[in-house]
């Protein structure tokens, strides 16, 4: 009898050793495409279209791994295609979300979030193409998936939900500038903290008063370019306390510039218990040392299991670092910036005086001052100190963007992912020149813009945040 009961619990350890509760073991990978996507040059809009491309009986979603790639499978190069996001959602509200740095979310084990056929699943996507070329990908997504009549299912003993954390809150276009210079001594600037007039009562977009109890599960953040890292804070009766920091750890040999990057999530074991009425709240900050960032973003999306039990990060310390979701990525390994052969406009004579008239870009090239025009194009166009320059994008008419963003003279080198950038000393950027649909564009909604009046005397360049290749300069002369 006595060996008999032995045999059954050594029975029931093997068991436990070698399928731990709520482990991942049944989990099936389930290999998503979605497209293809017809990616025009000037694109810049955030479109919706609906996707069943979703597990198609009930179950638990487990983990997701999203990419972007051409027919063939081959990623596409970062600076010549790259996602700069994607949001996959469901009944209307985010579920799962990418960015170029491809971030990796696998829940730990014993969680999941649900997934019914029912569910109406859209995909939300803003796929920008650095070249004049059209191109066809795909968005991929690899879903570890669990489906209900597997019995793994009941290992699932928590349901978790997405809540969606955005530095500007839940919206098409959630972008912010962090101009060079800015934010303090540290040449760090943190949206929403430092922006003049800030005060945590009269900006409620990046908090989240939590409904009822229970526990934060998992995060990872979305920068871009120039982030250093997003962090998520809980605030319970005047206390704040940083629950975690997600951290951009740059790849690219020139620090943090450009997408060849991951972010670190937060390890497995972390649960943080919060209580109805505390305040989760996200905070974005950018390297402002070097360059401007235009249209930045901060998210931090959530898994949140309402009920959940965890660490009360006001009684105790939570681990509030993580571990990168990935190691470096082949389509990041063109960094640019190295000999090209453009001229450098400050050793070219005056062009044309157009204190009157205007430069139009026109088939990706700006008429006057583009470094690869030849003869008098080529020459910096010239207007008097205290007046504007005027530009006219004559692509709006095909739906084609384009900026003039300040970048440091000679701005003349080899486009990559980290170069160039709108690292110049004087700031100054056109925003999008063009048409899109209100509220999910980037778009200026207009197809000209004049530079700043105040200019000093000097040669000024310029290049494109949308078309990088594109390049140009022009001179503000002594007035007279
Ligand atoms: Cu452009």
């Amino acid at each position: 009898m006595l060996r008999r009961r032995l045999l059954i619990a050594l029975a029931t350890l093997v068991a436990a050793l070698t399928l731990p509760a709520g482990a991942h073991a049944a989990e099936q990978t389930m290999k998503f495409r979605f497209g293809p996507i017809v990616v025009t040059p000037g694109q810049n809009d955030i479109l919706f279209a609906l996707n069943d491309k979703k597990p198609q009986v009930p179950g638990w979603i487990t983990s997701f791994k999203p990419d972007l790639v051409y027919k063939d499978g081959t990623p596409t190069r970062t600076d010549v295609i790259h996602l700069h996001h994607g949001v996959w959602l469901k009944n209307n509200y985010p579920q799962f979300a990418a960015g170029e740095e491809k971030s990796i979310i696998d829940l730990p084990p014993g969680y999941g979030w649900r997934s019914l056929p029912s569910d109406r699943w859209v995909m939300n996507h803003m796929i920008h193409n650095l070249t004049p070329n059209p191109a066809e990908v795909y968005l991929t997504y690899e879903i570890g998936f669990i489906p209900d009549t597997d019995p793994a299912a009941a290992g699932i003993t928590h349901e978790v939900q997405t809540k969606w954390l955005d530095v500007m809150g839940l919206r098409a276009w959630p972008v912010f500038d962090a101009i060079k210079g800015t934010g303090g001594k540290d040449k760090r600037f943190t949206y929403p903290d430092e922006v003049p007039g800030y005060r945590p009562e009269s900006y409620p977009f990046n908090q989240w008063t939590v409904e009822q109890d229970g526990a934060l599960v998992g995060t990872v953040g979305h920068l871009h370019p120039g982030g250093l890292y997003t962090d998520l804070r809980v605030t319970r009766g005047g206390r704040t306390v940083t629950v975690f920091r997600s951290e951009a750890k740059y790849f690219e040999p020139a620090g943090a510039v450009s997408w060849d990057v991951a972010l670190t999530r937060t390890p497995q074991n972390w649960r943080v218990a919060v209580r109805k009425g505390d305040v989760v709240s996200v905070h974005a900050t950018y390297d402002t040392s070097r360059a401007s960032w235009y249209e930045s973003m901060g998210i931090m999306p959530l898994a949140w299991e309402p009920g959940g039990q965890g660490t009360d990060p006001f009684a105790s310390q939570v681990p509030t670092r993580g571990k990168v979701t990935h190691g470096p990525l082949k389509e990041n390994r063109n960094h640019g910036g190295g000999p090209f052969g453009l001229p450098d406009p400050r050793k070219l004579p005056d062009g044309r005086a157009l204190s009157r008239g205007a430069v139009k870009v026109t088939d990706f090239l700006y008429e006057q001052g583009d470094l690869k025009n030849i003869g008098r194009a080529l020459r910096p166009p010239t207007i008097p100190a205290g007046k504007g320059l005027t530009f006219i994008n004559r692509d709006a008419a095909k739906n084609i963007m384009h900026t003039i963003t300040a970048c440091k003279a000679p701005c003349n080198r080899e486009t990559g992912i980290a170069y160039p950038l709108a690292d110049a000393s004087v700031a100054f950027d056109s925003g999008n020149l063009g048409y899109g649909p209100a509220g999910r564009t980037a778009a200026k909604n207009t197809d000209r813009w004049s530079t700043p009046k105040n200019l000093r005397p000097g040669t000024y360049t310029y290049f494109c945040r949308v078309h990088p290749f594109m390049r140009g300069s022009f001179r503000v002369k002594p007035r007279q």
